[in-house]
């Protein structure tokens, strides 16, 4: 089981390094990998189990957090009980198109992997088209918006060794581009 301590920091050089598409058929390793990043977010994002085994909130991890430079990801985003869960793995995603429009979030990013906080306006497309493969080797494209293409952007950088901080204006942090929503 996945804890903090196998989540590396930005002062780890390996995060900053471009991460290798992984080849199918998947080795067993590189599955259990991505079985045990899903169960991470979803105990993460459990208040009780989160507090006993002091785990950070996440709702995306990619494979070079855990110090593995493989082009792999998963995300698990709860919307309430009416609304079905973002729940994917993906592998050697790849943005194929992307809106003019930009999105970010009013109170920032945050990432496992920076234990500090950091202020300032990331801008993210709003929508983005994505080509990724599933555990099978099957390929997909799929359109995603909003919340979803801000989580699917902030790990995808993760495989390219870039870091959400590495977008915020450096002479005015707080600044919001323009054509930018802010959700
Ligand atoms: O944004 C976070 C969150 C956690 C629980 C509920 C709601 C939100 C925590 S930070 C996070 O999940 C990062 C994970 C990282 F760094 F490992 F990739 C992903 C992320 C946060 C914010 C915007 C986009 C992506
Ligand atoms: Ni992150």
């Amino acid at each position: 089981m996945l804890t903090m301590n196998d989540i590396i920091l930005d002062t780890d050089p390996l995060l900053r390094e471009k991460s290798l598409p992984v080849e199918f058929p998947l080795d067993f390793e590189t599955k259990k990998m991505l079985t045990d990043m899903t169960l991470f977010l979803k105990r993460s994002q459990n208040a009780e189990i989160a507090e006993a085994d002091g785990l950070r909130p996440g709702v995306g991890i990619a494979a070079p957090q855990l110090g593995i430079l493989k082009r792999a990801l998963a995300i698990y985003v709860e919307y309430g009980d009416d609304e079905e869960p973002f729940d994917t793995v993906m592998l050697n995603p790849r943005i194929i198109s992307n809106s003019v429009q930009n999105i970010g979030l009013e109170a920032g990013e945050g990432c496992l992997s920076v234990d500090y906080e950091v202020q300032g306006f990331v801008p993210r497309y709003n929508k983005v088209t994505v080509e990724y493969f599933d555990i099978e080797g099957a390929k997909h494209v799929e359109k995603f918006k909003g919340f979803d293409a801000i989580v699917i952007q902030h790990e995808i950088d993760h495989l390219n060794g870039v870091l959400f901080y590495d977008h915020i204006s450096k002479q005015n942090p707080l600044e919001i581009p323009e054509n930018t929503i802010v959700l």
